[in-house]
């Protein structure tokens, strides 16, 4: 089935070098934690509220770790940066040096973080940095989210489009956004509520229309669902190897004499 074909593919990824990292961005309650999760249960083939590896590492995110289903890890992470929607609080501007990978383990980020810090990384190397942007973005709230909140995205997106990280854009709540899509996901690539979702959310944050997943996370319900399961790994697959061609990208640039 395209299920264990999408999982076979990902069961046998072998990046250029490990861990790939991928940061999750977006507003309170876009459904970030959801996503990791829902990521994590469907290569898992179960429920897992709990097997998510976590570890407050590196900046005010949590990295997360994906278990293979025999066993071992696959080889790349999530860092979760919390929501960011209050003014003043959650991420600063500054703090996006970690999409350059410019932080080390226990950096704490503050308004008051500077580069005198002993874990700030003066000369992070290719596997330190960030190598996927997603931008979670709910579909049921996308036309009401705060400017600012939106700003704050866009900003982080063009940093990283100066550094040619890779972006893509993971539009959760379909089901919110579209009652027969809630009533059945296969209807998802004909519903115009979505189709229109989708382009609010590519001119908004400025993602091409390609590189945008509407998806529907595992959240309330505990019954497996082969749809979900295929719109996450499609998007995941998509995801890694964005993140694997950035990482060979910047390797092939840092070799010597080239
Ligand atoms: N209907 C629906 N609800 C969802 C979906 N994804 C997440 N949710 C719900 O949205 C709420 C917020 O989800 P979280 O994953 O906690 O959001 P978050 O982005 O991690 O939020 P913060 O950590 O607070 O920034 C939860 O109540 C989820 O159950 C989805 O695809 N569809
Ligand atoms: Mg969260």
């Amino acid at each position: 089935s395209e299920k264990q074909e999408l999982l076979k593919e990902l069961e046998h990824l072998k990046p250029r070098l490990e861990p790939l990292r991928i940061l999750v961005q977006g507003p309170v309650g876009a459904g970030k934690s959801c996503f990791i999760n829902t990521v994590q249960r469907v290569l898992l083939g179960r429920n897992v509220s709990i097997a998510l590896e976590s570890s407050t590492t590196a900046i005010q995110g949590e990295s997360f770790t994906l278990s293979k289903h025999g066993g071992g890890y696959y080889p790349f992470v999530f860092n979760d940066i919390m929501g960011l929607e209050t003014k003043g609080e959650g991420i600063q501007i500054e703090d996006i040096k970690v999409l350059e990978g410019h932080v080390l383990e226990g950096y704490k980020v503050s308004p008051q973080s500077s580069k005198d810090d002993k874990r700030y990384n003066p000369r992070p190397s290719p596997g330190d940095r960030i190598h996927c942007l997603v931008n979670i973005v709910p579909a049921d709230a996308i036309s009401r989210l705060d400017d600012s909140v939106i700003d704050k995205m866009r900003t982080i997106r063009k940093k990283a489009s100066e550094w040619s990280i890779p972006q893509v854009i993971v539009l959760t709540k379909v089901d919110n956004a579209c009652e027969i899509v809630s009533q059945d996901l296969r209807k998802l690539y004909h519903s115009k509520k979505v189709k229109d979702k989708v382009e609010v959310s590519s001119h908004k944050l400025g993602i091409p229309l390609n590189n945008i997943y509407p998806m529907k996370n595992y959240h309330a319900e505990i019954t497996e669902d082969t749809n979900v399961d295929v719109l996450i790994l499609m998007a995941l697959r998509d995801i890694v190897n964005f993140a694997n061609d950035y990482v060979e990208s910047i390797a092939s640039e840092s070799l010597p004499g080239s």
